[in-house]
């Protein structure tokens, strides 16, 4: 039997050449790990890296490539190894946050004058691409810190909170979560009840509660979204709150029962009286726009990372295929399951394309939320199908945690559902093809 340990034998990196164990399909005859490898590729006229057909690594940078590995590296050395265990237990693997900041990953494309990386966009992509070839929950936590909790003390945050927080987050010194949804708010964040009441000397008292959030019982400090004003039925009294989870009258408590992400924190907060100095208040946020503002940077991540686990899952259907043996030959020689890996490559080589022209418009300054939409939908879409297929191809094995493919299906799942779910992002785009909105 293959599982993932045997990797290192099945395929084999030859400096930039990927010969798979898939290669010498005609000859394997047993299923030994790494069966076959070798030579015949040629013959086959067998390209030299499977996943990339299209030979999209051409059109990335240098540098590009190179954080790509690096990620590449921890999550092959550090993530997959561990990684099954933690679902089945159903904890995050906490020990993984030390080593995502020292990579750098960590609110990545932000600016180096707070302590971060610095990166272009389509970078930070592929870093959210390869740690969710890891496991979605892992990419969540990154994109958690960075994208919803960096991102609005960058964008909202005073030059003092900006300097206190973004430094001490990129090296997980602090560990943040976002709380916008609500028990009965949750594709309409707009009604939200947490309301925040301002107080003589400036300070404010936060009350309410808050549903599914990531990183909710790990973090030192919430990105809380508070109504100021009732009765503001426009939302534009909706204003952004550091608030450190210490607080009295802060609580969280871990969601159980989980059937998917059970390697990711998933809490639900209380808020009760939770008075927080005026300090507290993101200056610059202001209406539902401003969180909806981080939810593009996060969904912009989570297009490329889908793409990541749907990558894990048709490399392990690959291998898989290349040395299972029933009746007589190598399962990969059956039309039937070259149809799956076919689909399988060809969805990724358009996802991959998808989220890397959104990355260069992103470094361009066009990027819009609607394009976001369109590849969240997508890429999400097509790795939820290929996480299926791949689980299906590697038959009663394909339920076993040591292979990744259920867990990234069962992950993907929440990834369809977060975000903005698929159906809020088929009307976003119907609203951005017609002029017609459907949440009037
Ligand atoms: P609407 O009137 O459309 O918009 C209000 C204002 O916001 C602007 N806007 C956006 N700006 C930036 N990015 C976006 N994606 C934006 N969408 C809208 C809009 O232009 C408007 O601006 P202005 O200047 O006119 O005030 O608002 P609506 O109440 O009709 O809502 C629209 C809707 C349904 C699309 C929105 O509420 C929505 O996206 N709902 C989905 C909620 C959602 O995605 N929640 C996610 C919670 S966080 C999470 O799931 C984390 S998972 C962990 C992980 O990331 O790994
Ligand atoms: P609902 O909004 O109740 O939707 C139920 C169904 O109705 C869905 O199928 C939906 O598509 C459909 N629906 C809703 N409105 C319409 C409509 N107008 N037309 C047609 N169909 C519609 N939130 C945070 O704030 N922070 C986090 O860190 C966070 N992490 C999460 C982690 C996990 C694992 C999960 C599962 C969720 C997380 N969320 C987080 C919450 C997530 O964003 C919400 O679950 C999501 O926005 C959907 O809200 P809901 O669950 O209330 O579903």
């Amino acid at each position: 039997m293959l599982s993932i340990s045997d990797w290192g034998d099945s395929r084999k990196l030859i400096g930039s050449r990927w010969i798979p164990a898939f290669a010498g399909m005609t000859t394997c005859v047993s299923s030994t790990p790494g069966a076959g490898n070798g030579a015949v590729a040629v013959s086959f006229g067998m390209p030299t890296n499977p996943l990339d057909l299209c030979d999209i690594d051409s059109v990335l940078s240098e540098e590009e490539r190179a954080v790509r590995d690096s990620v590449r590296a921890f999550v092959d050395d550090r993530v997959l190894p561990i990684i099954g265990d933690a679902y089945v237990e159903g904890r995050f693997p906490k020990e993984l946050i030390a080593g995502m900041a020292e990579l750098g990953v960590l609110g990545a494309n932000l600016p180096e004058q707070y302590g971060c990386a610095g990166l272009n966009n389509v970078a930070y992509g592929l870093i959210m691409q390869e740690l969710e070839r890891g496991d979605s929950g892992v990419r969540s936590f990154a994109s958690v810190q960075g994208a919803l909790v960096m991102y609005p003390i960058f964008a909202f945050g005073s030059d003092e909170q900006k300097s206190r927080l973004l430094p001490s987050m990129a090296k997980a010194e602090t560990i943040g979560c976002f709380g916008l949804t609500e028990p009965d708010y949750g594709s309409n964040p707009a009604g939200m009840i947490t309301r925040a009441r301002e107080q003589a000397d400036g300070s404010w008292i936060i009350n309410g509660a808050k549903m599914w959030i990531t990183n909710g019982s790990t973090a030192h400090v919430a990105i809380i979204w508070a109504k100021t004003e009732d009765g503001d039925a426009d939302g534009h009294s909706i204003r952004g709150f550091v608030v450190p989870t210490s607080t009295p009258g802060f609580s969280a408590k871990n969601q159980k029962g989980k059937l998917s992400l059970r390697a990711s924190d998933t809490s639900e907060l209380s808020l009760q009286d939770v008075h927080v100095p005026a300090d507290a208040l993101l200056p610059r946020s202001g209406g539902l726009k401003s969180p909806l503002m981080c939810l593009t940077q996060a969904r912009y991540g989570i297009a490329w990372g889908a793409i990541g686990a749907a990558m894990y899952c048709f490399e392990e259907a690959l291998s898989y295929a290349g040395n299972r043996v029933m009746f007589g030959r190598a399962i990969g020689g059956f039309q039937l399951q070259q149809a799956r890996l076919a689909e399988m490559v060809t969805e990724i080589a358009k996802g991959r394309l998808l989220a890397l022209h959104l990355g260069r418009l992103k470094d361009a300054g066009r990027l819009t939320p609607q394009q976001v939409s369109l590849a969240k939908r997508n890429n999400v879409n097509v790795a939820c199908d290929i996480a299926r297929e791949a689980r299906r191809l590697l038959g009663g094995n394909g339920i076993l945690a040591e292979y990744g493919a259920m867990r990234h299906m069962e992950n993907l799942e929440s990834v369809y559902t977060y975000e903005g779910t698929h159906d809020i992002h088929t009307l976003i785009i119907g609203q951005a093809v017609t002029g017609l909105s459907a949440f009037e």
